[in-house]
């Protein structure tokens, strides 16, 4: 049998650890929580920092957009949500693309202890476009409410 040279085994440890290296690239990439539908907005939404601005009251959004209208989505995450000063990432499908995002509907049931939410803002992204608004309005702090933000 014919022994291997030196650079014949460096080749083939550069080969094996390039392999490892692009497998742990596919698997970090699988494991992305961005969801593969293809008409999904994000909504990023930030707290503000003020003394009782979080809430655990049940918040939900719908997007206006110039098209359409996303249906009105429950915003949940696998953590706790709407925390004074913490911002958090959520994610609106809709059935077809809304269009330009007019304005935002955000509703609150208003349940919980000091269920009044103060958010500081909302960013919607999709592909390469972002709308913005800002809120300074408490929110949900007397029942349920709705509040609409236009930009
Ligand atoms: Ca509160
Ligand atoms: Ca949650």
């Amino acid at each position: 049998m014919k022994r291997l040279g030196i650079s014949t085994v460096l080749a083939f440890a550069l080969m094996l650890s390039g392999t490892s290296a692009y497998a742990t690239e596919s698997l970090q990439n699988s494991n992305q929580i961005e969801p593969l539908a293809s008409y999904t907005y994000k909504v990023t939404i930030k707290t503000n920092s003020a003394d009782d601005a979080g809430t655990n009251s049940k918040i939900q959004i719908k997007l206006h957009g110039s098209k359409k209208d996303s249906p009105l989505t429950t915003l949940d995450s696998a953590g706790d949500d709407f925390e004074q000063g913490a911002t958090g990432v959520y994610y609106v499908t809709a059935s077809a693309a809304l269009g330009s995002i007019q304005k935002i509907e955000i509703k609150s049931d208003g349940k919980g202890n000091k269920p009044g939410w103060l958010p500081y803002s909302f960013v919607i992204q999709k592909d390469t476009s972002t709308w913005k608004f800002y809120n300074d309005k408490w929110i949900g702090d007397n029942g349920p409410e709705t509040v609409t933000l236009t930009p």
